[in-house]
């Protein structure tokens, strides 16, 4: 009974008729090898539809680990008072932007703890506003912005400057694990704020943070949550322990299992979407699983040896120069996939603001 019902949901997912919240429930049940195989395989399907066997590719500049506030997941909350912290300055980031353009990427995502520098001064985000005309001026390569929640009339000012994407994760949509987790942070400010810049002409970017408490309930009300918002780009990542924050031994087995479920589901629901795999959590190793469960992005490419750090795992595979094109192109040959040309993104980030 429970795998004939498995299997009329693939084969409404097949068809692409709307994947109700039980759908996602039993899908959020799935255990077994032999299951997940046959959930993987729907939504390669789908995604090739969509994009076909074309994978796009992002460079990551996480230029200020500074921040003011206090998320328990996070490495860069400001009571991890004893963590070293770097704010880098226009010449470096300018420098690691080129780096990641020379090497291929499709986009450059520049992210930021929500540094006091830039958020709690008047002129704070002006050189930043400068660096990226500069860069659109040279180069054109679309650009997404995580720099926390900012007011509508940055995002403006960003617009103009020719920003694509504002990326900003609520990390789950049930508002008592909101609170334990962005502490002290409004969900309604950060959620509006988001859906304000989808208003305003962006591309959005809504994300999930898995394994620190939530429920298949909540996963599924978030899945339901992204498609109704119309976040461009959706996301997933396991819950990765930082030493001295409040969560530092929470451990839940197969948390990272349940990441590909997720991104499998998420295919479903939303096949013409973009959904990462991202190098944060599992390094270049756990890039070909989340490939194979529907993912159509690869994130978190950073240049070696440019002191920069990523978000949940600070440093894995940064120096060893794990986390670049050249080691990610025979994964994906392997799988036979192989990167998009910067055309292809481009047509495809055009095509979605016209929507
Ligand atoms: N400071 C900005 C903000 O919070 O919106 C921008 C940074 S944001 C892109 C950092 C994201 O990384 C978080 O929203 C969360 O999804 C993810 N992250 C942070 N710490 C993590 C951890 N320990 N494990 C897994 N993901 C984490
Ligand atoms: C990533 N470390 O893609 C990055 C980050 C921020 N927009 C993205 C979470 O994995
Ligand atoms: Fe700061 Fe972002 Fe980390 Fe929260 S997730 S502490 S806002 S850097």
């Amino acid at each position: 009974m429970q795998n004939l019902l498995l299997d009329e949901i693939l084969e409404k997912a097949k068809h692409q008729s709307p994947i109700t919240r039980k759908d996602i429930l039993r899908l959020l049940e799935i255990t077994t090898e032999d299951e997940f195989n046959k959930l993987s395989l729907v939504a390669q399907t789908l995604r090739h539809e969509y994009f076909q066997n074309k994978i796009f590719l992002y460079g990551f500049v996480y230029f200020s680990t500074h921040c003011r506030n206090d998320c328990t997941f996070c490495l860069y909350r400001k009571s991890n008072i004893n963590y070293p912290r770097y704010r880098k300055n226009r010449e470096e980031i300018l420098s690691t932007a080129q780096k990641l353009m020379d090497s291929g990427v499709h986009l450059l995502d520049l992210t930021m703890g929500e540094d006091p520098l830039y958020h709690n001064t008047k002129q704070g985000f002006s050189e930043l506003l400068q660096i990226i005309k500069e860069v659109k001026l040279e180069s054109n390569i679309p650009i997404m912005l995580s720099p926390g929640v900012i007011s509508q009339e940055l995002l403006w000012k960003f617009k103009e400057a020719g920003v694509e994407w504002y990326a900003c994760y609520q990390e789950t949509h049930n508002r008592s694990l909101y609170n334990r987790l962005r502490i002290e942070q409004s969900y309604d400010e950060r959620m509006n704020r988001k859906c304000m810049a989808k208003e305003m002409g962006y591309l959005i970017e809504e994300g999930l943070l898995a394994g620190v408490g939530d429920t298949n309930e909540d996963i599924a009300d978030s899945i339901l949550m992204m498609k109704k918002i119309g976040a461009d780009q959706v996301r997933v990542m396991s819950f990765v322990p930082q030493e001295n924050t409040p969560l530092s031994n929470w451990e839940i087995p197969n948390s990272h299992f349940r990441e590909l479920l997720i991104i499998a589901v998420m295919r479903l629901v939303m096949p013409d979407r973009l959904i990462p795999a991202s190098l944060d959590v599992d390094g270049l190793s756990g890039l070909e699983q989340r490939l194979n469960a529907g993912a159509n992005v690869i994130t978190s490419i950073i240049p070696p040896s440019s002191g920069l750090a990523g978000v949940s795992n600070s440093t894995l595979d940064i120096d060893d120069g794990n986390r670049s094109i050249e080691k990610i192109i025979p994964v994906l040959k392997n799988i036979h996939l192989e990167p998009a040309t910067r055309q292809k993104y481009q047509a495809w980030v055009k095509s979605r603001k016209n929507l």
